[in-house]
């Protein structure tokens, strides 16, 4: 069988009717993959059953797929012929994607040199037009809710509720994955604070248990942690550097519902997280991605969260491809050799 996309898999628990043709990539049905040695590594002999939802393997590199699908069926089910958006990356190369296979006109919104080269690619490639301000996704998000007051043009952020109805989806396969319940944890990023409140609408609506909610963000962009706004929001995980997001009250009344827990995690500790995705596991990430893996390790490390016996899921949002310049800067050096055998055979002594 084809995988059809979210929103033929899932439209009995979507608003949109029977007949409106999707506008698909065929997203979603991404693997649910267990972590056995991470699991070890964050919590030795606590029985804790680790798995790693892995978003980077939407057609896009990510998690925005769920959204954009429904936010750009929509937009067209309206009769839109533009569409814009102020985005870190993701969100632009996503939006990008799904308005050229409907034939719409995009416009993105990006903070200049804050945004990882592979979504930078992937938007121009899908011929978007790309908008570089000079200033934080914050600004632009101001901006672009501003300009679709003024002209008729669909805003697909996640201010748009029609993206959250696309990416609750990502709860409905979790619980179908673990065999029809919900885990005891649920860890990811929190950024604009989108997913979080999306896959807490997602639980809800599935009624197959809930979670307690775990959110990362990092602790030069942690607004909601801190409780106020923050003005210049700094991290190596540029997909999450935003001060103001759209999502606060609703991730925070999912947060206080489920019993979760929103934390900090500095930038030296998500690049560790991301380096045992990698080598522990095999799965490559992009930076802000393994923010729900950091939170998870502190949260334990801290007693704040008993592992003993609980299934924990870890929603990472982005493929590391996103990101090749801070995984290169990360990395090792190559080595380099004559294309000579003894040379080889030196090296391996
Ligand atoms: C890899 O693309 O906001 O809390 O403009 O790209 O729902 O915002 C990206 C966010 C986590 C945070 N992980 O999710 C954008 C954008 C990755 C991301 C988040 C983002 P939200």
């Amino acid at each position: 069988m084809i995988w059809p996309g979210v929103i033929e898999a899932y439209r009995d628990y979507l608003p949109f009717d029977a007949d409106t043709p999707a506008v698909t990539l065929n997203e979603g049905n991404t693997p649910l993959i267990h972590a056995p040695r991470l699991a070890d590594h964050i919590a030795p002999r606590a029985g804790l059953r680790l798995f790693l939802k892995y978003e980077g393997l939407n057609p896009t590199g990510s998690f925005k797929d769920r959204g954009m699908t429904a936010a750009i069926t929509r937009a067209v089910q309206e009769g839109a012929g533009t569409v814009i958006c102020a985005s870190t990356g993701n969100t632009a190369a996503s939006a990008a994607a799904y308005a050229a296979r409907a034939g719409l006109r995009c416009i993105v919104l990006v903070p200049q040199g804050k945004i990882a080269l592979g979504k930078l690619a992937a938007s121009l490639a899908y011929g978007a037009e790309v908008i570089s301000i000079d200033g934080s996704f914050d600004d632009g998000l101001r901006m672009v809710r501003e300009i679709t007051e003024r002209r008729p043009i669909a805003l697909v952020n996640s201010v748009n509720p029609w993206r959250l109805e696309g990416q609750k989806t990502g709860a409905f396969e979790i619980v179908d994955q673990l065999g029809g319940r919900a885990p005891d944890w649920h860890c990811l990023p929190v950024g604009n604070a989108g997913n979080i409140s999306a896959y807490w609408m997602g639980y809800k609506q599935y009624e197959r248990g809930l979670p307690q909610l775990l959110g990362g963000q990092a602790a030069g962009s942690a607004p909601i942690v801190l409780g106020r706004v923050v003005e210049k929001p700094e991290t190596v995980a540029t997909a999450i550097r935003i001060g103001n997001p759209a999502r606060w009250r609703q991730a925070v009344e999912a947060l206080d519902e489920s019993g979760g827990i929103i934390t900090a995690v500095s930038d030296e500790d998500i690049l560790a997280a991301w380096r045992m995705l990698s080598r522990l596991e095999g799965v490559f990430v992009e930076p802000a991605s393994a923010t729900g893996l950091a939170a998870l390790k502190q949260q334990i490390e801290s007693g704040e969260i008993d592992p003993a016996g609980k299934t924990a899921v870890v929603v990472l949002t982005g493929h590391g491809l996103k990101d090749p310049g801070t995984a290169v800067e990360q990395a090792a050096t190559p080595i380099t050799l004559p294309a000579e055998l003894e040379a080889l055979d030196r090296y391996l002594a």
